[in-house]
């Protein structure tokens, strides 16, 4: 089959398509040109070079990658300060579709809110004999590369480009931040290969960043050590630069996994992770680049029987003594929650932590813990509210960070993320780091317009249907009240609930036959409550005040404990876990009623992962439940089966 065209069908391009536009020429606008006459061949209209009907130009003053769109007297006007803004405008002109041509239209100016929104694949080059090509990767292999190469396939690339620059990505990380022996080479002799997807990214206003690992210098034949202190250290990453900038000119940047997970980092050295990262922003500050250094640190050979230590306090008491210390072009990038991109965290209390370092914050759009994108779970709510947190309550606005950051989603399948509905996840990771206060699902509404053009309102309304709830759906059959990790160990796809429980990895839930749920407050358990500002510490650090979706990540509570909807904390996961199958049954039977609707193949694909999802659920539902009954002797007050 082909390549399934995801949001940008010829027939999003068909209000386009059909005018006479005018478009100045030269660089990145040419990527605009291509567009306008590929879409005018198709629909009718014309590229023209007077009495044009769209018009696209540049000023000053809209800043960086900003655009405006105003219509008088018949004439749509695009304007922006840059090429990219011109892109962005043109696609932001499809979304509209009609309407960007009916009648007059008052400007309005779009700018993004956060200036760098990246990508970051963590695709292997050579398969690794236990996470594959991709590592979490849902989607089948690698885009970028097959068996130890660069996969070639550059008119897939190319879609894939214009994919992202539409819903408004502007930065892709190329290989997975756990960097193997093949990988540490693309930094040195396959630079070329980065260099050639570089090119192909380009036109689409993407720059191009990759992964390295901070032993480079030891693994790639320069000096013994990689001391960040050391002169020779300091002098091998300044030219290892200098020839990476020779073969890409707008080369982003680097991003580190240093002391995290076995990654090798400057601990090693006795240095601090200030001094690892300020070595690489060194070497890349001549030529305009930047590190993201990732604040993803803990301790994974932890003693489960040790209760003092709490791997959600890691990041914190790592990097908040290091504030003000990292240079200017050192990004410190930090997963949204405190523990790892589960399906309920709070956020990070390191994020509002750091007032004098720049901060990139980083979402997962691969479906990890959240189905493996054999589950339809649709993250936007959940992104909507960590963008929308405020570490010091109601004080601050605007964004929580400086940049944003997700892991991808997307492979070599021909439906991009294996689980057709998981491009949603995509587009709306890239449109909320253009405005994370948009509503997702406004986002939504756009998604499925244009990957469904003329969808009538019975298909708008099933997606929503299936869709919109999802992450709730998700959450009932698999993660009761914040807790985490009940996963199988390794490849974390389907219930294990003590699978990591007395593990070295940190992560417990504590149930025993009295209660579950992780004390986390400042007076009897591991004080992480105490690491969020007002008013957010006191209000964690309490059950009676804890939001009841986290109050097992933050409480060890009896399970006759209620909740403030009057069910005690047994029958809430009893009752949750038969909720969230019912909703799937639902789900599954909603999109069975869209067969006709939906074109067949993309049908079919979403109807067989509904399958799959709906024995997942059951089986999620019978261990958990069968779980907590075993352990508490409590039985359901509805008296439904339970194993
Ligand atoms: O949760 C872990 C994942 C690893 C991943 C790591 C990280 C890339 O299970 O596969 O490694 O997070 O974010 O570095």
């Amino acid at each position: 089959m082909d390549v399934d065209a995801a949001w940008l069908p010829a027939e999003a391009f068909r209000a386009v398509g059909r005018r006479r536009s005018l478009v100045p020429a030269g660089g990145l606008v040419d990527t605009v040109r291509r567009e306008l006459v590929d879409a005018c061949e198709r629909f009718g209209g014309r590229v023209v070079r007077e009495d044009a009907e769209l018009v696209f130009e540049l000023t000053e003053g809209l800043g960086e990658e900003g655009f405006a769109l105003t219509r008088r007297d018949g004439i749509t006007t695009v304007t922006a300060s840059d090429e990219r803004g011109l892109l962005y405008g043109l696609f932001h002109v499809v979304r509209l579709g009609e309407e960007a041509f009916a009648g007059d239209r008052p400007r309005e100016e779009h700018r993004p809110a956060y200036a760098r929104r990246m990508l970051d694949h963590w695709d292997n080059v050579a398969v690794h004999p236990v996470m594959g090509q991709v590592e979490r990767g849902y989607s089948g292999g690698s885009l970028f590369w097959a068996d130890g190469r660069a996969r070639g396939d550059w008119e897939r690339v190319r879609a894939y480009g214009r994919l992202l620059a539409a819903c408004g990505i502007n930065a892709v990380t190329v290989n997975n931040v756990n960097v193997h022996e093949t990988e540490a080479r693309l930094l040195t002799d396959r630079i070329g290969d980065v260099a050639a997807i570089a090119d192909v990214l380009r036109p689409y206003g993407i720059r191009t960043h990759l992964s390295v690992t901070f032993a480079a210098p030891v693994v790639l034949g320069g000096p013994p050590t990689a001391d960040p202190l050391d002169g020779a250290v300091r002098d091998w990453w300044a030219r290892a630069t200098d020839a990476v900038y020779g073969a890409i000119a707008d080369f982003g940047g680097y991003v580190v996994k240093a002391d995290s997970e076995g990654r090798p980092g400057p601990f090693a050295y006795g240095r601090s992770h200030a001094d690892g990262a300020n070595m690489l922003a060194a070497a890349l500050e001549p030529y305009g680049g930047t590190v993201h250094w990732r604040a993803f640190v803990y301790d994974h050979h932890q003693d489960w029987r040790d209760r003092g230590t709490d791997r959600a306090r890691a990041a914190y008491d790592h990097f908040t003594p290091l504030d003000g210390r990292f240079a200017k072009n050192a990004v410190l990038q930090v997963k949204h929650g405190p523990m790892d991109f589960q399906v309920r965290e709070p956020v990070s209390p390191l994020i509002g932590a750091m007032p004098r370092t720049r901060l990139a914050v980083e979402l997962q759009v691969t479906q990890e813990y959240t189905g493996q994108q054999r589950h339809a779970c649709w993250l936007g709510p959940m992104w909507s509210e960590v963008l929308g947190f405020r570490p010091d309550g109601e004080v601050s606005t605007g964004r929580l960070a400086h940049e944003l950051v997700a892991v991808s989603n997307v492979g070599d399948d021909p439906f991009w993320t294996g689980h057709p509905l998981a491009q949603a996840n995509l587009y709306t990771f890239g449109r909320l780091a253009w405005n994370p206060a948009a509503d997702p699902r406004a986002i939504l509404d756009e998604w499925i317009a244009l990957t469904h053009p003329g969808a009538d309102d019975r298909l708008t309304a099933g997606l929503h249907t299936v869709l919109d709830g999802s992450w709730s759906t998700y959450e009932k059959y698999t993660a009761p009240l914040g807790v985490g990790f009940m996963v199988q160990p390794g490849h974390h796809y389907g219930p294990g609930v003590d699978g990591y429980e007395y593990s070295p990895w940190g992560t417990y839930h504590f149930a025993d036959r009295d209660g579950v749920g992780v004390d986390r407050s400042t007076g009897t358990g591991t004080g992480y409550a105490g690491q969020y500002a007002t008013p957010w510490s006191g209000l964690y650090d309490s059950p009676a005040t804890c939001p009841d979706d986290l109050l097992l990540f933050f409480h060890h509570v009896p399970y006759t404990h209620v909740l403030p909807s009057g069910k005690t904390v047994i029958q809430h996961i009893y009752d949750t876990h038969f909720e969230g199958v019912a909703e799937v049954e639902e789900a599954r039977r909603v999109w069975t009623g869209l067969a006709g609707l939906v074109e067949p193949a993309r049908h079919a694909r979403v109807a067989e992962r509904y399958e799959e999802q709906l024995r997942g659920a059951r089986e999620w539902r019978d261990q958990i439940n069968s779980y907590f009954l075993r352990k508490s002797g409590v039985p359901d007050e509805r008296g439904r089966t339970i194993y």
